[in-house]
């Protein structure tokens, strides 16, 4: 049994579908950080660095938190939905750490600028825009000719998938990179995406007018 620490987040709702394809026995434990519950010393002994997702997998006494470091346990684990051969592995990795260190960080900037900074900083906007950009196009490039990130459908698609969700919530029309559009309705035509992204939530609505992009 595992103990999924969870809110309605991008970062959040990757492991929920990572466990609802891989269909390992699962409870969901909310964490509400918008009411600061990542904050006490009980939370930060199973992440010190006080955020969520993160996981406890009761079977084998290991605990872990980083949302891409769960989805490489969760696959290992399952052993599926992750490469198996030595070159397709190290191509996978290099696309799950790309978007733990940016598509994700960048989208998460350019979000919170958008709709979160007390007042507004057109500068930082503006910056983290176009680097959301760029990044959306070079996932784009990637998905030129293949229906999935690295050879088969794994945790990679699942990792982008949960940060691109969240740009489409937020009013970015995926659909301006043909790629990019063709392989998100592919995901979304997953029975297993469809309920991980409402575990334990769906995504808080956003203001249309506001809208990324
Ligand atoms: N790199 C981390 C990011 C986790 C993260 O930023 N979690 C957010 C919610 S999606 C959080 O816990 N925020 C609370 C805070 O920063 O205080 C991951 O991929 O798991």
């Amino acid at each position: 049994m595992i103990t999924h620490y969870a809110l309605n987040t991008p970062n959040s709702h990757k492991i929920s579908i990572a466990l609802e394809e891989l269909a390992l026995p699962y409870r969901v434990e909310v964490v509400d950080v918008r009411a600061g519950e990542h904050l006490t010393p009980a939370f930060r002994q199973i992440n010190p660095n006080g955020k969520i997702p993160a996981i406890v997998d009761h079977d084998s006494n290991t605990t872990v938190f980083e949302s891409c470091a769960i989805l490489m346990y969760l696959a290992a684990k399952a052993n599926r939905l992750m490469p198996i051969a030595p070159n397709e592995r190290w191509e996978a990795l290099q696309w799950l750490f790309l978007q733990a260190s940016g598509a994700g960080p960048m989208f998460g900037q350019w979000a919170w600028f958008t709709y979160y900074a007390g007042e507004p900083v057109p500068y930082a906007i503006e910056r983290y825009r176009i680097e959301a950009e760029r990044l959306c196009s070079v996932v784009d490039a990637r998905l030129q000719g293949r229906d999935w990130m690295c050879g088969a459908y794994s945790i990679v698609d699942i990792a982008y998938f949960g940060w691109f969700h969240c740009l489409a919530a937020m009013h970015f029309d995926l659909g301006r990179h043909a790629g990019l559009g063709r392989w998100y309705a592919r995901m979304l035509s997953r029975p297993a995406v469809q309920r991980g992204i409402a575990i334990p939530s769906p995504l808080p609505g956003w203001d249309a007018a506001r809208k990324l992009g």
